[in-house]
């Protein structure tokens, strides 16, 4: 691929100014900014700038409302309820994470569902939000079908990914986020963009036939990650994203959905747990015993380790120059 090297601080600008120009107020253009230039700064390259052109197109067709204002309700003290009212999530992440770290830390528990959102970003920022704030986090959101469940040669599942995090004081928290298929389709689709393979067993073209071939997967199906484990694992994130919000399953997605390439509304689900209420004052120490263990062994690494280690370098990031130059005529023309 050729690539163009970028500081951080204009990739947030470049983003913010191509939302403002295609529809956005300043808090949701500020919000998909943030979101974006975090993933480019952590190495999240498939919800990082990728994901401009998707964003827009949905500005553009009207399905989602740039200047959308979510609406927060607390259902009990231990539920929130954030209505986004067709926005994408970040915004509503933002205004219903901090309700839920204050409800999580009275009540020791808590669960945010958030609905009529558009959710097209990696979900690390919401777990790692409430790991940054000493609650342990688990985050799930479905999409449009992508994924056969096992047994199957139909996509039924949404790539439906799930992000966990443990909080660390003093250090980075423990955050791992992945697709319950073998591969996010972002990922694919990178794949497809740079002439690469993927693994034996991301996918199926469209005869049903096991490819390596992003662009016969495309035309075919993604295979959930581990058989018929993932695809119980993708089944649960469909009823949590959609069952336990109310919101639409994946099929129901896309049978809503107007096609114009953008994300699809759905739901989310973001439960937090408070590990001093719940486990007593001396939970630090006993993990910490347990995570140096296991990051001592020979081969591993803490999920969340390779973006924490990224983030350190706040030099600049290398993108692709065919999306930068797509990304910026975005920002001049607005058919
Ligand atoms: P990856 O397979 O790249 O990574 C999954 C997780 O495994 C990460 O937490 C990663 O940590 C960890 N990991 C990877 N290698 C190792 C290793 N050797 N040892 C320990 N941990 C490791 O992610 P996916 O391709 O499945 O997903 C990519 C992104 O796509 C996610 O951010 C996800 O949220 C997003 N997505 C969003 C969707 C949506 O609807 N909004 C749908 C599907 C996916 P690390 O980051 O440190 O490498
Ligand atoms: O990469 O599978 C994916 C994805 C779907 C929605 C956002 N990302």
């Amino acid at each position: 691929m050729a690539a163009i090297s970028f500081p951080l601080e204009e990739i947030y600008q470049l983003i913010k100014s191509v939302m403002l120009s295609n529809g956005c107020d300043e808090p949701n253009a500020v919000a998909l900014a943030d979101i974006m230039t975090r993933a480019e700064r952590d190495g999240s390259h498939s919800h990082g700038l990728f994901r401009v052109p998707g964003y827009v197109k949905a500005l553009r067709s009207g399905k989602v409302d740039g200047k959308a204002k979510p609406k927060v309700e607390k259902i009990t003290p231990a539920i929130i309820k954030v209505n986004g009212h067709g926005c994408f999530a970040p915004i509503a992440q933002s205004v219903g994470l901090p309700a839920l770290v204050e409800a999580t830390k009275e009540i020791g528990i808590g669960a945010l569902t958030l609905t009529g959102i558009h959710h097209f970003a990696a979900l690390w920022p919401e777990t790692e939000y409430l790991a940054d704030n000493g609650l342990v986090g688990i985050a799930c959101t479905a999409y449009m079908p992508s994924v056969a469940p096992a047994g199957s040669k139909t996509a039924l599942f949404g790539t439906n990914p799930i992000s966990f995090a443990w909080p660390r004081p003093g250090g980075t928290p423990i955050v791992y986020d992945m697709a319950t298929a073998s591969m996010a389709l972002g990922d694919v689709q990178i794949a497809l963009r740079d002439g690469r393979k993927v693994p034996e067993g991301t996918g199926l073209n469209a005869k049903g036939e096991p490819s390596t071939d992003p662009a016969e997967i495309i035309k075919g199906v993604l295979l959930p990650f581990g058989g018929y484990k993932g695809s119980a694992i993708s089944l649960m994130v469909e009823l949590l994203a959609a069952g336990l919000t109310g919101e639409q399953f994946s099929y129901e997605a896309k049978e809503n959905d107007n096609g114009d390439g953008g994300p699809p509304r759905g739901g989310e689900i973001v439960l937090s747990m408070s590990p001093d209420i719940i486990a007593g004052s001396e939970w630090q120490q006993h993990v910490e015993k347990f995570a140096n263990k296991m990051s001592a062994m020979e081969g591993v690494r803490l999920p969340g380790a390779r973006r924490h280690k990224n983030r350190l370098d706040i030099g600049t990031r290398k993108i692709d120059s065919a999306l930068l130059k797509t990304i910026r005529e975005l920002g001049t023309s607005n058919t």
